[in-house]
C-alpha cells in the first residue's frame, strides 16, 4: 500500500504547517509563538469538533508572512507526499486567511506556485491548486476575493468552500460559484462533514460542484447515495480528519468502505496532516487496522484518487 501511487485531492496547505515549521517562521519573524516547544503545540492539538480545531489552525496560519514561507510550507508536504509515493496533488489554500493579514496574495501565490512547479521538476508530482473561499464570510468578500485572484487564473485549476459548515450551505455562495464555473475552474465544496445531507444536496444543486469535500452524512439519504453512485460524483474522504473532529465516533464506526462497496467513488486524503495526526499512508493504514482494508479495497481507492482527479482523460488512464 505505501508503495502504491496515490494522488491526493483534500489537503489545506495551511493544515500541513507541522509545529517545527510554525516555531521556525515565527521566530523568523519576531512574533510570539503560540506554543512554547513542539511538544506543547502537539499537546494543544485536541479538538472537540470542527470549529475548536479551526481557531487553532487560524492562528497557527499567522506565522505565515512572505513567499518564502509559503514556498516553505508547500515545499515541506510535497516532500512528505513524495515520500509516501503520492504522484498528484489537488491541494486547497484560504486567501482570505492572509489578505485579512494584509498579507499579498502574489506573495501567496509565488509562493505556493513557486514549490508546486519544483514538485514538478524535482519529484514528478503533478498538481492543481484549488482557491477556497471561507463559508464562515459573506458571499460579497467570496465575491471579492475571486476578483482580486483573477489576475493569477492560470495558477489554479478550481475553487472549494471550507471553514465553518454548519449555518453557512452552500447556496450562500451561488453567484461566486456561477461565476468561477464562467471562468471554466473546476468546482468543489466540504459538504456533509460536520453538516447533515442536505448540505450535500445543497452543494450539487445551487453550486453544481462535481466533486464533495467530506461528504460521509450522504449515508443519511439512501436517494443521494444512489445519486452520488449514478452520477459518479466522487467523495474526498479524510479519516483520520473526521476521527479527531469527532465527526464519527470511532475509526471502526467509519462508513468509507460501506460507501465503497455500495459504488460510491470514495477516495481517501489527511485534510491537515499535521493537526490530524497523519499524512496519506497513515490514513490508510488507519482503514487496514480498524476496518480490516483489504488488499483489492486498497488498490481501489487509489484507482478512486486519479478517476477523481482533474487531470485529462489521457493523464488518468496513465496511472490506472
Ligand atoms: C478544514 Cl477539516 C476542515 N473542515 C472545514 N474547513 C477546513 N479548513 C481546514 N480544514
Ligand atoms: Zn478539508
Amino acid at each position: 500500500m505505501h508503495a502504491l501511487p496515490k494522488a491526493e485531492l483534500h489537503v489545506h496547505l495551511e493544515g500541513t504547517l507541522e509545529p517545527e515549521l510554525l516555531l521556525r517562521l515565527a521566530q523568523k519573524h519576531g512574533i510570539p509563538t503560540p506554543y512554547e516547544s513542539v511538544e506543547a503545540a502537539r499537546t494543544a492539538y485536541q479538538f472537540d469538533s470542527l470549529q475548536s480545531f479551526l481557531n487553532l489552525y487560524y492562528k497557527g496560519a499567522d506565522v505565515l508572512r512572505d513567499a518564502e514561507d509559503f514556498y516553505t510550507l508547500t515545499w515541506e508536504y510535497l516532500t512528505r507526499a513524495h515520500a509516501q509515493n503520492v504522484c498528484h496533488v489537488e491541494p486547497f489554500f484560504d486567501p482570505q486567511t492572509h489578505t485579512a493579514r494584509d498579507i499579498p496574495l502574489d506573495a501567496v501565490f509565488e509562493g505556493i506556485t513557486g514549490a508546486l512547479r519544483q514538485g514538478e521538476k524535482e519529484f514528478g508530482i503533478t498538481s492543481g491548486l484549488i482557491l477556497c473561499f471561507l463559508r464562515d464570510l459573506s458571499e460579497e468578500a467570496a465575491l471579492a476575493t475571486f476578483e482580486a485572484a483573477l489576475p493569477f487564473r492560470d495558477q489554479f485549476v478550481g475553487v472549494g468552500l471550507d471553514s465553518a459548515e454548519v449555518g453557512n450551505p452552500p447556496s450562500k455562495f451561488t453567484r461566486v460559484f456561477a461565476n468561477a464555473k464562467a471562468e471554466g475552474l473546476h468546482l468543489v465544496a466540504h459538504a456533509g462533514e460536520e453538516g447533515d445531507s442536505s448540505y450535500i444536496w445543497d452543494a450539487l444543486n445551487a453550486l453544481h460542484v462535481t466533486r464533495i469535500d467530506h461528504g460521509i452524512a450522504c449515508e443519511q439519504d439512501p436517494v443521494l447515495v444512489a445519486y452520488l453512485r449514478e452520477h459518479a460524483i466522487p467523495l474526498t474522504v479524510c479519516p483520520l480528519s473526521n476521527l479527531k473532529l469527532k465527526a464519527v465516533p470511532s475509526m471502526k464506526e467509519h462508513n468509507i468502505l460501506r460507501l465503497l462497496k455500495e459504488g460510491v467513488c470514495v477516495t481517501v486524503n489527511s485534510d491537515d496532516p499535521a493537526y490530524f495526526g497523519g499524512y496519506m499512508n497513515e490514513n490508510y493504514e488507519a482503514l487496514v487496522t480498524h476496518l480490516g482494508a483489504t488488499k483489492e479495497e486498497l488498490k481501489a481507492l487509489t484507482c478512486n484518487s486519479f478517476r477523481a482527479s482533474f487531470l485529462g482523460e489521457k493523464d488518468k488512464q496513465a496511472h490506472l
